[in-house]
């Protein structure tokens, strides 16, 4: 068998992309230079990204039948991720976001039509066959659904022999309280710059050592700020850092925290030190930030 794959639960979306050279104000006319339709959602430009490193990986979340899904569907299989865990709805529409990119700056802005769709349940994770992943990762969304999700992974893990268990990874991306939960699961938790000033923190650094204590035991807690780069700390409470690399030209950082993820992931489930993760997520970041999607990355 070749190697064991990665799963990625979360949001797909489509991200209608407007390129402007300045974020439109009220009442006036924006000039918009280049408009795209791309994959979106954070689990899912995750998968894009460890598929364009060599890694064998899946998508699960949920679609609704229409234009968007049959876009995003061709997509994956143009991009190689497996579907077979895609949820087909029957209530509610397909997620889409606008997103602004300033060609100036490469900055952006996101505005997500959250729709009535269902995410998938833990039900529906029942489907999955673990024996077939090294790694599952969870984008924070329905919390109490992927907790127990994530608390069937570890009785799998209890119960397996032991080439068979499955590493987790979580990422607590948005500030809602409902999400702070899962810090307490997944070997590795990631968290955003949004939640860690939710928390009050002003730096990675302190958000790392902040957090950490909400952890599961053993559990490695990992903070990407940006131009700033990364921090990182593992079991053994060293603070590891990575500086960011920065592209001769920033032209869209949208993404860039899910490539960072991904390339962080990679490396992890692969068995590299986390200081050398870091720096593998901080550089093809970077690399991320200086293309206009992703082509080009690897
Ligand atoms: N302007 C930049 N220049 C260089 N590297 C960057 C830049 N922005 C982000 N990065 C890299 O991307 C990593 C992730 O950054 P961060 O999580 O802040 O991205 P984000 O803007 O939230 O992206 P997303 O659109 O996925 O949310 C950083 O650790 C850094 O390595
Ligand atoms: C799960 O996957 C493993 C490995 O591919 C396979 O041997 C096993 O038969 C599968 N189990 C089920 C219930 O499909
Ligand atoms: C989470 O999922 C469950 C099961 O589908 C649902 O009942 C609940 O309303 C969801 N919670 C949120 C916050 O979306
Ligand atoms: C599953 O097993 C792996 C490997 O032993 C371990 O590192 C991890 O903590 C376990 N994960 C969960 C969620 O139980
Ligand atoms: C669709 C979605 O939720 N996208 C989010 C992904 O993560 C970034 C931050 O890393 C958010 O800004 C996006 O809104």
């Amino acid at each position: 068998m070749g190697e064991k794959r990665i799963l990625c639960v979360g949001l797909v979306c489509l991200d209608i992309i407007s390129v402007v050279d300045h974020y439109p104000a009220e009442d006036t006319d924006t000039r918009c230079l280049a408009q795209r339709w791309q994959r979106g959602g954070n689990a899912s430009n995750t998968c894009t990204v460890l598929a364009l490193l060599g890694a064998p990986c899946a998508f699960m979340g949920s679609l609704a039948p229409g234009n968007a899904a049959e876009f995003i569907l061709s997509d994956f299989q143009r991009c190689r991720v497996d579907v077979t865990h895609l949820v087909w709805q029957s209530r509610g529409e397909t997620p889409c976001a606008c997103c602004l990119i300033n060609c100036q700056s490469g900055s952006r802005t996101v505005t997500l039509y959250d729709t009535n769709l269902p995410d998938v349940t833990a039900a529906d994770f029942e489907q999955v066959n673990l024996s077939q992943y090294k790694w599952i990762h969870w984008e924070g969304r329905n919390a109490s659904e992927q907790v127990k999700m994530i608390q069937r992974v570890e009785e799998h893990n209890r119960t397996c022999p032991a080439a068979e268990r499955v590493a987790t990874s979580v990422e607590v991306e948005k500030p809602r309280p409902e999400l702070y939960q899962l810090f307490g699961y997944g070997d590795v938790v990631f968290v955003s710059k949004d939640v860690a000033k939710d928390w009050g923190f002003h730096s990675a650094p302190e958000a790392v050592k902040g957090l950490r204590r909400h952890l599961k035991p053993g559990a490695t807690l990992i903070c990407a700020w940006a131009e700033a780069g990364a921090e990182a700390m593992g079991p053994d409470g060293l603070l590891v850092h990575s500086d960011a690399f920065s592209p001769d030209a920033v032209v869209d950082t949208l993404g860039a925290g899910d490539t960072f993820n991904a390339a962080v992931i990679l490396a992890l489930s692969r068995g590299r030190p986390l200081p050398e993760a870091l720096t593998c997520g901080c550089q093809v970041a970077g690399r991320k930030c200086g293309v206009h999607g992703y082509d080009g990355i690897v």
